[in-house]
């Protein structure tokens, strides 16, 4: 199976980014049900390693969060976009969360190449050469903002190519403490 652990977004807050899903050429846009911030992108594993990641991840200690999806930006260049996001507000809590749940693959077995973190939504894909409309697109939006959000848990998803696109499915969801005696941690803006 294909996994890749992320935190889901609530429904409002996916209406909103899939409002902005309209309007460019080649477009191969996210559904707005697997919009999601990914924390660890872990790739194709077996029975065995995907149990002993799911008790990895289940090990994992940390406190809710509030995170803001703020500004757009993209990879690739702007001729040639690969992806459209929105980013998030810089948060330490998260940063912390997202090397935890890295260090996970490491004691399932999994192989996983290091890559720094790019905290972001995808909105959108993108094959072909993209052009004026599309610089447009991301200086029009740059200044997206979205009120902020309570991060609970995180969740292990399974991802299926169908014709119609990928169909994420949660596997199991990973709960953050609310009151955390022992893992509150300065700089981030607990719930
Ligand atoms: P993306 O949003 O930046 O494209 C499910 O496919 C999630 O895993 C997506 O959020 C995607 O990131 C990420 N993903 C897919 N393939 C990946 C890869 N080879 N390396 C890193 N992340 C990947």
């Amino acid at each position: 199976m294909r996994l890749f652990v992320a935190i889901a977004l609530p429904e409002e807050l996916r209406q909103r980014l899939a409002a902005l899903q309209h309007g460019l050429p080649g477009a191969r846009w996210v559904a707005p049900e697997n919009l999601h911030l990914t924390l660890c992108f872990i790739g194709e594993v077996d029975r065995r390693q995907a149990q002993d990641l799911d008790a990895a991840l289940a090990a994992i200690r940390g406190p809710r969060f509030s995170l803001s999806l703020a500004g757009l930006g993209y990879f690739g260049t702007e001729t040639k976009l690969r992806s459209i996001w929105v980013g998030i507000d810089p948060c330490e809590t998260l940063k912390r969360l997202q090397a935890k749940v890295a260090q996970a693959p490491r004691h399932a077995d999994i192989a996983q190449s290091s890559s720094k973190f790019r905290p972001h939504v995808t909105l959108g894909r993108f094959k072909a050469k993209t052009g004026e409309r599309h610089a447009d697109f991301i200086s029009r939006h740059a200044l997206f903002r979205a009120a902020p959000f309570a991060v609970e848990d995180f969740v292990l998803f399974s991802s299926f190519l169908s014709q119609g696109g990928a169909i994420y499915r949660a596997e199991a969801r990973y709960p953050l403490v609310r009151d955390p005696a022992g893992v509150t941690e300065p700089g981030g803006s607990e719930v």
